[in-house]
Protein backbone atom coordinates (compact mmCIF):
# COMPACT_ATOMS: atom_id res chain seq x y z
CA UNK A 1 0.00 0.00 0.00
CA UNK A 2 0.90 3.73 -1.01
CA UNK A 3 2.52 5.37 2.02
CA UNK A 4 3.14 8.67 1.22
CA UNK A 5 2.82 9.98 4.86
CA UNK A 6 4.90 7.41 6.91
CA UNK A 7 2.16 5.36 8.90
CA UNK A 8 3.09 2.86 10.38
CA UNK A 9 2.23 -1.14 9.92
CA UNK A 10 -0.18 -0.31 12.95
CA UNK A 11 -1.51 2.90 11.96
CA UNK A 12 -2.16 1.22 8.27
CA UNK A 13 -4.39 -1.85 9.95
CA UNK A 14 -6.21 0.96 11.69
CA UNK A 15 -7.46 3.04 9.08
CA UNK A 16 -8.39 -0.08 7.06
CA UNK A 17 -10.13 -1.31 9.95
CA UNK A 18 -12.25 2.03 9.79
CA UNK A 19 -12.64 2.55 6.83
CA UNK A 20 -14.29 -1.43 6.21
CA UNK A 21 -16.73 -0.48 9.23
CA UNK A 22 -17.45 2.85 7.80
CA UNK A 23 -18.28 1.34 4.24
CA UNK A 24 -19.89 -1.58 5.68
CA UNK A 25 -21.94 0.05 8.31
CA UNK A 26 -22.45 3.50 7.25
CA UNK A 27 -22.29 4.19 3.75
CA UNK A 28 -25.97 3.33 2.57
CA UNK A 29 -27.37 4.40 5.61
CA UNK A 30 -25.51 8.03 5.16
CA UNK A 31 -27.27 8.62 1.69
CA UNK A 32 -30.71 7.22 2.97
CA UNK A 33 -30.54 9.64 6.30
CA UNK A 34 -29.44 12.53 4.12
CA UNK A 35 -32.08 12.33 1.23
CA UNK A 36 -34.68 12.46 3.41
CA UNK A 37 -33.36 14.80 6.76
CA UNK A 38 -33.41 11.59 9.15
CA UNK A 39 -31.29 11.59 12.53
CA UNK A 40 -27.96 10.55 13.60
CA UNK A 41 -28.44 6.20 13.61
CA UNK A 42 -27.93 5.32 17.35
CA UNK A 43 -27.61 1.72 15.75
CA UNK A 44 -24.61 2.33 13.75
CA UNK A 45 -22.93 4.60 16.70
CA UNK A 46 -23.88 1.55 19.21
CA UNK A 47 -21.61 -0.87 16.73
CA UNK A 48 -19.65 2.08 16.91
CA UNK A 49 -18.84 1.90 20.60
CA UNK A 50 -18.94 -2.23 20.46
CA UNK A 51 -16.14 -2.22 18.21
CA UNK A 52 -14.31 0.22 20.83
CA UNK A 53 -14.54 3.81 18.75
CA UNK A 54 -15.52 5.92 21.41
CA UNK A 55 -12.85 5.04 23.68
CA UNK A 56 -9.89 4.80 21.55
CA UNK A 57 -9.21 8.23 22.49
CA UNK A 58 -9.49 7.49 26.57
CA UNK A 59 -6.40 7.28 28.43
CA UNK A 60 -6.11 3.14 29.79
CA UNK A 61 -6.10 4.49 33.37
CA UNK A 62 -9.60 5.93 33.07
CA UNK A 63 -10.89 2.57 31.16
CA UNK A 64 -10.36 3.65 27.51
CA UNK A 65 -7.47 2.46 25.30
CA UNK A 66 -4.89 5.49 24.92
CA UNK A 67 -4.62 5.79 21.73
CA UNK A 68 -2.31 8.59 20.27
CA UNK A 69 -4.25 12.07 18.94
CA UNK A 70 -2.78 10.95 15.28
CA UNK A 71 -3.92 7.23 15.34
CA UNK A 72 -8.05 8.68 16.73
CA UNK A 73 -7.50 11.34 14.00
CA UNK A 74 -6.66 8.58 11.74
CA UNK A 75 -9.64 6.88 12.31
CA UNK A 76 -11.78 8.94 12.13
CA UNK A 77 -10.85 10.39 8.82
CA UNK A 78 -11.70 7.04 7.46
CA UNK A 79 -14.97 7.78 8.92
CA UNK A 80 -15.18 11.61 7.40
CA UNK A 81 -14.36 9.74 3.92
CA UNK A 82 -18.00 7.55 4.61
CA UNK A 83 -19.80 10.35 6.40
CA UNK A 84 -18.47 13.55 7.98
CA UNK A 85 -22.10 13.90 10.29
CA UNK A 86 -21.85 11.27 11.82
CA UNK A 87 -18.61 11.11 12.89
CA UNK A 88 -18.67 14.79 13.94
CA UNK A 89 -21.80 13.66 16.53
CA UNK A 90 -20.11 10.28 17.13
CA UNK A 91 -17.02 12.31 18.87
CA UNK A 92 -18.55 14.69 20.57
CA UNK A 93 -18.08 13.01 23.29
CA UNK A 94 -14.13 13.35 23.32
CA UNK A 95 -14.61 16.97 22.36
CA UNK A 96 -16.46 17.15 25.72
CA UNK A 97 -14.16 15.82 27.57
CA UNK A 98 -11.49 17.74 26.42
CA UNK A 99 -11.69 20.44 28.97
CA UNK A 100 -11.70 17.43 32.08
CA UNK A 101 -8.81 16.10 30.32
CA UNK A 102 -6.94 18.78 30.50
CA UNK A 103 -8.23 20.81 33.39
CA UNK A 104 -9.94 18.66 35.20
CA UNK A 105 -9.46 16.30 38.23
CA UNK A 106 -9.49 12.47 38.78
CA UNK A 107 -12.96 12.22 40.05
CA UNK A 108 -14.38 14.35 36.76
CA UNK A 109 -12.16 12.60 34.51
CA UNK A 110 -13.44 9.55 36.04
CA UNK A 111 -16.76 10.59 36.64
CA UNK A 112 -16.85 11.34 32.65
CA UNK A 113 -15.60 8.09 31.54
CA UNK A 114 -18.05 6.19 32.48
CA UNK A 115 -20.31 8.14 30.46
CA UNK A 116 -18.28 7.35 27.58
CA UNK A 117 -17.65 3.47 28.64
CA UNK A 118 -21.18 3.03 28.99
CA UNK A 119 -21.94 4.11 25.50
CA UNK A 120 -23.09 7.49 25.85
CA UNK A 121 -22.45 10.90 24.64
CA UNK A 122 -21.14 14.07 25.72
CA UNK A 123 -21.41 17.69 24.41
CA UNK A 124 -19.13 20.88 24.39
CA UNK A 125 -21.01 23.72 25.33
CA UNK A 126 -20.02 26.89 24.75
CA UNK A 127 -21.79 29.17 22.24
CA UNK A 128 -25.50 30.99 23.04
CA UNK A 129 -27.75 32.92 20.84
CA UNK A 130 -25.37 36.16 21.29
CA UNK A 131 -22.44 34.36 21.76
CA UNK A 132 -21.12 32.65 18.90
CA UNK A 133 -17.83 34.29 17.23
CA UNK A 134 -17.93 36.49 20.19
CA UNK A 135 -17.34 33.73 22.55
CA UNK A 136 -16.67 36.41 25.56
CA UNK A 137 -20.44 37.72 25.58
CA UNK A 138 -21.68 34.58 27.05
CA UNK A 139 -24.40 35.24 29.41
CA UNK A 140 -25.66 31.60 30.74
CA UNK A 141 -25.07 31.82 35.17
CA UNK A 142 -23.40 29.98 37.63
CA UNK A 143 -24.46 30.92 41.13
CA UNK A 144 -23.11 29.86 43.87
CA UNK A 145 -25.54 28.42 46.61
CA UNK A 146 -23.78 26.78 49.66
CA UNK A 147 -21.63 23.56 48.27
CA UNK A 148 -23.66 23.92 44.88
CA UNK A 149 -24.16 26.26 41.81
CA UNK A 150 -27.35 26.87 40.28
CA UNK A 151 -26.90 26.94 36.34
CA UNK A 152 -29.55 29.31 34.11
CA UNK A 153 -29.31 29.98 30.60
CA UNK A 154 -29.27 28.71 27.69
CA UNK A 155 -27.17 27.42 24.81
CA UNK A 156 -27.66 26.54 20.76
CA UNK A 157 -25.98 25.07 18.14
CA UNK A 158 -24.79 22.45 20.23
CA UNK A 159 -23.59 19.26 18.07
CA UNK A 160 -25.02 16.21 19.21
CA UNK A 161 -27.01 18.36 22.31
CA UNK A 162 -30.05 16.11 21.82
CA UNK A 163 -28.61 13.15 22.17
CA UNK A 164 -25.46 13.34 25.06
CA UNK A 165 -26.37 12.50 28.56
CA UNK A 166 -23.28 14.58 30.05
CA UNK A 167 -22.09 18.42 28.93
CA UNK A 168 -19.40 20.41 29.73
CA UNK A 169 -21.10 24.18 30.00
CA UNK A 170 -19.33 27.52 30.11
CA UNK A 171 -21.16 29.69 32.39
CA UNK A 172 -20.50 33.39 33.72
CA UNK A 173 -19.96 33.73 37.63
CA UNK A 174 -20.07 37.43 37.30
CA UNK A 175 -21.00 39.23 34.47
CA UNK A 176 -18.81 42.37 35.13
CA UNK A 177 -15.83 40.48 34.88
CA UNK A 178 -15.83 39.54 30.86
CA UNK A 179 -13.90 36.68 30.41
CA UNK A 180 -12.47 36.74 33.95
CA UNK A 181 -15.99 35.71 34.93
CA UNK A 182 -16.10 32.53 33.06
CA UNK A 183 -16.65 29.23 34.48
CA UNK A 184 -16.75 25.57 33.03
CA UNK A 185 -19.38 22.91 34.65
CA UNK A 186 -19.82 19.15 34.21
CA UNK A 187 -23.67 18.97 33.68
CA UNK A 188 -25.61 15.57 33.45
CA UNK A 189 -28.40 15.34 31.40
CA UNK A 190 -30.17 13.89 33.96
CA UNK A 191 -30.42 16.89 36.33
CA UNK A 192 -33.90 18.52 37.18
CA UNK A 193 -33.86 21.55 34.93
CA UNK A 194 -32.14 20.23 31.95
CA UNK A 195 -33.99 20.38 28.94
CA UNK A 196 -33.22 19.98 25.45
CA UNK A 197 -34.98 22.29 22.63
CA UNK A 198 -34.93 22.62 18.79
CA UNK A 199 -33.03 20.89 16.62
CA UNK A 200 -31.56 22.54 14.00
CA UNK A 201 -32.51 21.94 10.53
CA UNK A 202 -29.74 21.94 8.04
CA UNK A 203 -28.70 22.10 4.52
CA UNK A 204 -25.32 19.73 5.32
CA UNK A 205 -24.08 17.19 7.84
CA UNK A 206 -27.41 16.17 8.43
CA UNK A 207 -26.23 13.23 10.16
CA UNK A 208 -24.81 15.06 13.21
CA UNK A 209 -27.45 16.02 15.71
CA UNK A 210 -27.06 19.72 16.60
CA UNK A 211 -29.33 21.27 19.50
CA UNK A 212 -30.25 24.39 21.62
CA UNK A 213 -30.07 23.17 25.41
CA UNK A 214 -31.59 24.71 28.37
CA UNK A 215 -30.74 24.99 31.96
CA UNK A 216 -33.46 26.40 34.45
CA UNK A 217 -32.35 26.74 38.02
CA UNK A 218 -30.24 23.66 37.13
CA UNK A 219 -28.54 22.50 40.71
CA UNK A 220 -24.87 21.12 40.42
CA UNK A 221 -22.35 20.02 43.16
CA UNK A 222 -19.94 22.69 43.52
CA UNK A 223 -17.30 19.77 42.39
CA UNK A 224 -18.44 19.98 38.86
CA UNK A 225 -16.54 23.10 38.49
CA UNK A 226 -13.48 22.05 36.18
CA UNK A 227 -10.35 24.08 36.80
CA UNK A 228 -11.50 27.22 38.79
CA UNK A 229 -13.95 29.67 38.97
CA UNK A 230 -13.08 32.25 36.22
CA UNK A 231 -10.44 29.66 33.97
CA UNK A 232 -13.51 28.67 31.61
CA UNK A 233 -12.38 31.31 28.84
CA UNK A 234 -8.80 29.79 28.62
CA UNK A 235 -9.92 26.24 29.22
CA UNK A 236 -12.72 27.07 26.35
CA UNK A 237 -9.52 27.85 23.82
CA UNK A 238 -7.35 25.87 25.09
CA UNK A 239 -9.54 23.01 24.03
CA UNK A 240 -10.32 24.86 20.98
CA UNK A 241 -6.72 25.65 20.41
CA UNK A 242 -6.35 21.50 20.26
CA UNK A 243 -9.01 21.19 18.37
CA UNK A 244 -9.59 23.40 15.41
CA UNK A 245 -6.88 21.35 13.66
CA UNK A 246 -7.40 17.84 14.46
CA UNK A 247 -10.81 18.22 13.70
CA UNK A 248 -10.17 19.36 10.72
CA UNK A 249 -9.99 15.91 9.51
CA UNK A 250 -13.96 16.27 8.75
CA UNK A 251 -13.22 18.82 6.13
CA UNK A 252 -10.32 16.32 4.91
CA UNK A 253 -12.41 13.41 4.66
CA UNK A 254 -15.03 15.20 3.19
CA UNK A 255 -12.39 16.32 0.24
CA UNK A 256 -10.56 13.03 -0.35
CA UNK A 257 -14.01 11.84 -0.99
CA UNK A 258 -15.02 14.49 -3.81
CA UNK A 259 -11.57 13.84 -5.25
CA UNK A 260 -11.80 10.15 -5.46
CA UNK A 261 -15.41 10.57 -6.80
CA UNK A 262 -14.05 13.32 -9.35
CA UNK A 263 -11.31 11.56 -10.69
CA UNK A 264 -13.30 7.82 -11.25
CA UNK A 265 -15.97 9.82 -12.91
CA UNK A 266 -13.47 11.93 -15.06
CA UNK A 267 -11.78 8.28 -16.18
CA UNK A 268 -15.32 7.15 -17.16
CA UNK A 269 -17.17 9.97 -18.73
CA UNK A 270 -16.27 10.03 -22.23
CA UNK A 271 -16.80 13.35 -24.23
CA UNK A 272 -15.00 14.04 -27.66
CA UNK A 273 -14.14 10.46 -28.50
CA UNK A 274 -11.94 10.28 -24.96
CA UNK A 275 -12.69 9.81 -21.49
CA UNK A 276 -12.77 13.57 -19.71
CA UNK A 277 -9.63 13.02 -17.90
CA UNK A 278 -7.43 13.39 -21.10
CA UNK A 279 -8.83 16.60 -21.62
CA UNK A 280 -6.34 19.34 -20.35
CA UNK A 281 -9.64 21.43 -18.97
CA UNK A 282 -10.46 18.90 -17.06
CA UNK A 283 -7.20 17.69 -15.83
CA UNK A 284 -6.11 20.65 -14.23
CA UNK A 285 -9.20 21.00 -12.06
CA UNK A 286 -8.29 17.62 -11.03
CA UNK A 287 -4.24 18.72 -10.64
CA UNK A 288 -5.43 21.99 -8.47
CA UNK A 289 -7.90 19.33 -6.02
CA UNK A 290 -4.27 16.76 -5.98
CA UNK A 291 -2.71 19.62 -4.81
CA UNK A 292 -5.36 20.75 -2.13
CA UNK A 293 -5.61 17.48 -1.14
CA UNK A 294 -1.54 15.96 -0.38
CA UNK A 295 -1.24 19.89 0.84
CA UNK A 296 -4.25 19.66 3.68
CA UNK A 297 -2.90 16.41 4.49
CA UNK A 298 0.40 17.34 5.60
CA UNK A 299 -0.93 19.90 7.70
CA UNK A 300 -3.16 17.73 9.38
CA UNK A 301 -0.99 15.08 10.42
CA UNK A 302 1.57 17.58 11.31
CA UNK A 303 -1.07 19.39 13.84
CA UNK A 304 -2.09 15.71 15.39
CA UNK A 305 1.69 14.84 15.55
CA UNK A 306 2.42 18.35 17.65
CA UNK A 307 -0.69 17.73 19.82
CA UNK A 308 0.63 14.24 20.42
CA UNK A 309 3.98 16.20 21.62
CA UNK A 310 1.49 18.29 23.42
CA UNK A 311 1.77 21.36 21.76
CA UNK A 312 -1.64 23.18 21.30
CA UNK A 313 -0.87 26.02 19.32
CA UNK A 314 -3.60 28.84 18.30
CA UNK A 315 -2.55 29.96 15.00
CA UNK A 316 -1.27 26.90 13.94
CA UNK A 317 -4.78 25.35 14.79
CA UNK A 318 -6.18 28.05 13.57
CA UNK A 319 -4.17 28.14 10.02
CA UNK A 320 -4.95 24.28 10.10
CA UNK A 321 -8.84 24.90 9.98
CA UNK A 322 -9.20 27.89 7.68
CA UNK A 323 -6.89 25.91 5.18
CA UNK A 324 -8.58 22.77 5.00
CA UNK A 325 -12.01 24.00 5.00
CA UNK A 326 -11.60 26.16 2.82
CA UNK A 327 -9.88 23.94 0.29
CA UNK A 328 -12.52 21.12 1.12
CA UNK A 329 -14.88 23.70 -0.27
CA UNK A 330 -13.36 24.49 -3.49
CA UNK A 331 -12.73 21.16 -4.15
CA UNK A 332 -16.32 19.98 -3.84
CA UNK A 333 -16.96 22.72 -6.01
CA UNK A 334 -14.75 21.80 -8.58
CA UNK A 335 -16.10 18.07 -8.04
CA UNK A 336 -19.44 18.60 -8.88
CA UNK A 337 -18.25 20.77 -11.71
CA UNK A 338 -16.32 18.07 -12.88
CA UNK A 339 -19.42 15.86 -13.10
CA UNK A 340 -21.61 18.78 -14.82
CA UNK A 341 -25.09 17.68 -14.61
CA UNK A 342 -24.91 14.68 -13.07
CA UNK A 343 -22.72 16.47 -9.68
CA UNK A 344 -26.10 19.08 -9.14
CA UNK A 345 -27.97 15.50 -8.94
CA UNK A 346 -28.71 14.03 -5.41
CA UNK A 347 -28.24 10.92 -7.36
CA UNK A 348 -24.41 11.24 -7.01
CA UNK A 349 -22.76 12.02 -3.92
CA UNK A 350 -20.60 14.85 -4.65
CA UNK A 351 -23.81 18.10 -4.19
CA UNK A 352 -24.17 16.74 -0.62
CA UNK A 353 -20.06 16.77 -0.03
CA UNK A 354 -20.45 20.62 -1.45
CA UNK A 355 -23.37 20.42 1.48
CA UNK A 356 -21.11 18.95 4.01
CA UNK A 357 -18.65 21.60 3.16
CA UNK A 358 -19.81 24.82 4.17
CA UNK A 359 -20.24 23.95 7.99
CA UNK A 360 -16.38 23.21 8.17
CA UNK A 361 -15.88 26.77 7.37
CA UNK A 362 -18.49 27.75 10.03
CA UNK A 363 -18.53 25.42 12.88
CA UNK A 364 -15.26 26.04 15.68
CA UNK A 365 -14.84 29.53 15.20
CA UNK A 366 -15.52 30.79 11.77
CA UNK A 367 -12.59 30.90 9.57
CA UNK A 368 -13.03 35.09 9.76
CA UNK A 369 -12.47 34.44 13.47
CA UNK A 370 -9.32 32.04 12.62
CA UNK A 371 -7.78 35.03 10.35
CA UNK A 372 -8.32 37.21 13.56
CA UNK A 373 -6.61 34.27 15.71
CA UNK A 374 -4.05 34.43 13.08
CA UNK A 375 -3.51 37.65 12.65
CA UNK A 376 -3.59 39.05 16.61
CA UNK A 377 -0.70 36.34 16.77
CA UNK A 378 1.58 38.86 14.07
CA UNK A 379 1.16 41.70 16.30
CA UNK A 380 5.11 41.91 17.97
CA UNK A 381 4.70 42.87 21.74
N1 LIG B 1 -5.43 30.18 24.41
C1 LIG B 1 -5.34 30.57 25.71
N2 LIG B 1 -5.82 31.77 26.14
C2 LIG B 1 -6.39 32.58 25.24
C3 LIG B 1 -6.51 32.26 23.89
C4 LIG B 1 -6.00 31.01 23.48
N3 LIG B 1 -6.06 30.61 22.21
N4 LIG B 1 -7.12 33.26 23.23
C5 LIG B 1 -7.37 34.19 24.14
N5 LIG B 1 -6.93 33.79 25.36
C6 LIG B 1 -6.96 34.53 26.61
C7 LIG B 1 -6.23 35.85 26.41
O1 LIG B 1 -4.85 35.70 26.69
C8 LIG B 1 -6.90 36.74 27.42
O2 LIG B 1 -6.38 36.48 28.71
P1 LIG B 1 -5.78 37.67 29.60
O3 LIG B 1 -6.91 38.63 29.78
O4 LIG B 1 -5.36 36.98 30.84
O5 LIG B 1 -4.66 38.23 28.79
C9 LIG B 1 -8.35 36.24 27.41
O6 LIG B 1 -8.31 34.89 26.92
C10 LIG B 1 -9.25 37.07 26.53
O7 LIG B 1 -8.67 37.09 25.25
P2 LIG B 1 -9.11 38.10 24.12
O8 LIG B 1 -9.20 39.48 24.68
O9 LIG B 1 -8.23 37.88 22.94
O10 LIG B 1 -10.59 37.60 23.80
P3 LIG B 1 -11.63 38.11 22.75
O11 LIG B 1 -12.91 38.33 23.45
O12 LIG B 1 -11.08 39.24 21.95
O13 LIG B 1 -11.89 36.86 21.77
C11 LIG B 1 -11.62 35.05 20.26
C12 LIG B 1 -11.03 35.94 21.38
C13 LIG B 1 -12.27 35.82 19.15
C14 LIG B 1 -10.41 34.32 19.70
C15 LIG B 1 -12.65 34.05 20.87
O14 LIG B 1 -13.80 34.74 21.31
C16 LIG B 1 -13.03 32.95 19.93
O15 LIG B 1 -12.29 32.01 19.73
N6 LIG B 1 -14.24 33.04 19.33
C17 LIG B 1 -14.77 31.97 18.52
C18 LIG B 1 -15.46 30.97 19.39
C19 LIG B 1 -15.63 29.66 18.71
O16 LIG B 1 -14.72 29.10 18.13
N7 LIG B 1 -16.85 29.13 18.76
C20 LIG B 1 -17.13 27.88 18.16
C21 LIG B 1 -18.05 27.14 19.01
S1 LIG B 1 -17.32 26.05 20.06
S2 LIG B 1 -17.29 24.47 18.91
Amino acid sequence: MKNEFGLTEEQLDLKAFAKEFAENELLERSKDIDHNHGEFPMDVFKKFCDAGFNSMFLPESLGGQGLSTMDVMLVNEEFATVDAGFICSATTGEFGMEPILLFGNDMQKQLYADFILSGKLGAFCLTEANAGSDASATRTTAVRDGNDYIINGSKCFITSGGLADVFTVFATVDKSLGTKGISCFIIEKDRPGVSVGKAEDKMGMVLSNTAELVFQDVRIPADHLVGEEGQGFKIAMTCLDRSRGVNSYGAMGIMQRAFDEAVKYANQRVTFGKPIIKHQAVQFLLADMQIAVTTSRNLLYHCARMCDKGIYDARLGAITKTFISDNAMKVTEDAVQVLGGYGYSREYPVEKLMRDAKLQQIFEGTNQIQRMVIGRSLIQK
